[in-house]
């Protein structure tokens, strides 16, 4: 049997972080993932990054490939038909954004952890928490031909959302508050110079459509799909179709290029009731989860396991106020961050078809009517960017 302070399940960016904090704090940890290094290190996911989860990075000496390679924007486009405008952070609210990939941080990150030579099994099978109930926790899994049984303090849930820690908790303890979507996004990657120098965010009566990017030669774009729809009937040129359309505004183009990568991915808000229980702490999507429309689901994250991080390296201190005090605090950070991301997805997009014509077409128009709003708001657009820049991680 091994024993250490803190077992990690997960090393998405929330189990790996946390990782590096425990590190830098001298709390010693294991971390276990089920997939195989590469594996995470090809999900392409997020793709922004708030101020405040910069801070973080840089706080844990984590942030200079960022800094260099990292994109800083300091605002966004909203459309609302062809009727594109600016909303400047920097003016507004003096913060920025960096736009860098999940999969950046995410290789900075583990490329830190060998560097340390840090615990870190990938490609784990029977990955088993136990005990959280009690005082006397277990991790066991397999790996590399091994069995392992791991004494530990605290047990971490850093699976995301379908991870096997929220599992643990009882139904109506966790009792996550949730809503669906009928839309979903299509995202492809392109090996295409980005044709704008910051994020297009549009909203158009065929659907949102956005515009990211990942370098200057790299495009990342989506598309509002049904729910329902099947990716195999989304040809490169039915894409590209789609996103000039619905994206096109007087004097601008979009260029396309070769497509690397599509997919479409569903969308949902979840907030589970707790997220410690027993010896058991959950972060990032093992906790909760949001729509994309406010690049919001690996900042808050990185914020969980900021709090997480610092409230463990206090208990291992002797001091259990922090930890005690955990859930609530993100959770009180998180429903703020719900409610953007909730905003930002139901001022974006049309309603999907199951709703009435005539309803549909009210929907739409009130949000055309909402962003004209914003459009001619200081009040409104300082509301956008002082949230989607990020809130303070406290
Ligand atoms: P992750 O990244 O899902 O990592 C969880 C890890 O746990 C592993 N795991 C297990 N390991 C061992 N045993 C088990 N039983 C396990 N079960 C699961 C998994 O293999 C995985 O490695 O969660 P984490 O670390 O909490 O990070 C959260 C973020 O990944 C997520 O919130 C964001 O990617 C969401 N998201 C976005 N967030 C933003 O902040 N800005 C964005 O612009 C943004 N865009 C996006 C997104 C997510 C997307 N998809 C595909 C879900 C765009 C997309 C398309
Ligand atoms: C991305 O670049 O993948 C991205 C950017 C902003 C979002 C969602 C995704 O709101």
């Amino acid at each position: 049997m091994e024993r250490t302070s803190v077992a990690i399940v997960g090393a998405g960016p929330a189990g790996l972080l946390l990782g590096c904090i425990l590190a830098a704090e001298g709390v010693d940890f294991v971390l276990v993932e089920h997939r195989s290094r590469e594996h995470v290190l090809s999900r392409i996911r997020a793709g922004v990054l708030e101020q405040a989860s910069v801070d973080v990075l840089d706080r844990y000496g984590l942030g200079e490939r960022l800094h260099r390679e990292g994109l800083v924007h300091g605002g966004v486009y909203l459309q609302a038909g062809a009727d594109r405008f600016h909303v400047d952070f920097e003016e507004l609210v003096g913060r920025t954004v960096t736009v860098y990939g999940q999969q950046q941080v995410v290789l900075d990150l583990m490329r830190h952890h060998d560097e340390l030579g840090s615990a870190v099994h990938y490609g784990a099978t029977d990955v088993m928490p136990s005990g959280v109930d009690g005082d006397d926790p277990h991790l066991r899994f397999t790996a590399d031909g091994e069995e392992h049984d791991v004494a530990a303090d605290v047990i971490v849930g850093a699976d995301g959302y379908h991870g096997v820690c929220r599992t643990l908790i009882p139904d109506e303890v966790l009792a996550p508050a949730e809503r669906g979507y009928d839309a979903a996004w299509l995202g492809i990657l392109a090996d295409v110079a980005p044709s704008t120098d910051e994020l297009i965010y549009a909203l158009h009566p065929d659907g949102f459509a956005m515009h990211s990017m990942r370098s200057p030669s790299v495009s990342r774009l989506y598309l509002q799909v049904d729910p329902t729809e099947d990716i195999a009937d989304w040809s490169d040129e039915r894409i590209w179709e789609g996103l000039q359309e619905r994206l096109a505004t007087p004097g601008w183009t979009l260029t396309p290029g070769p497509i690397t990568e599509k997919s479409i991915t569903p969308m949902r808000s979840s907030v589970a009731a707790t997220l410690a229980y027993g010896r058991l702490f959950l972060a990032g999507d093992a906790g909760h989860i949001v729509p994309p429309t406010g690049a919001k689901g690996l900042n808050a994250a990185i914020a969980d396991v900021a709090l997480l991080g610092a409230a463990l390296a206090e208990h291992a201190r002797g001091s259990d106020g922090p930890l005690g005090a955990y859930s609530e605090r993100a959770l009180a950070r998180q429903w703020k961050v719900q409610s953007f991301s909730q905003f930002m997805t139901d001022l974006l997009h049309t309603p999907g078809s199951a709703v009435p014509a005539d309803e549909r077409a009210f929907r739409y128009f009130s949000r055309v009517g909402q962003l004209r709003y914003v459009q001619g708001s200081r009040y409104a657009q300082q509301f956008i960017a002082e949230q989607y820049t990020g809130l303070a991680i406290a």
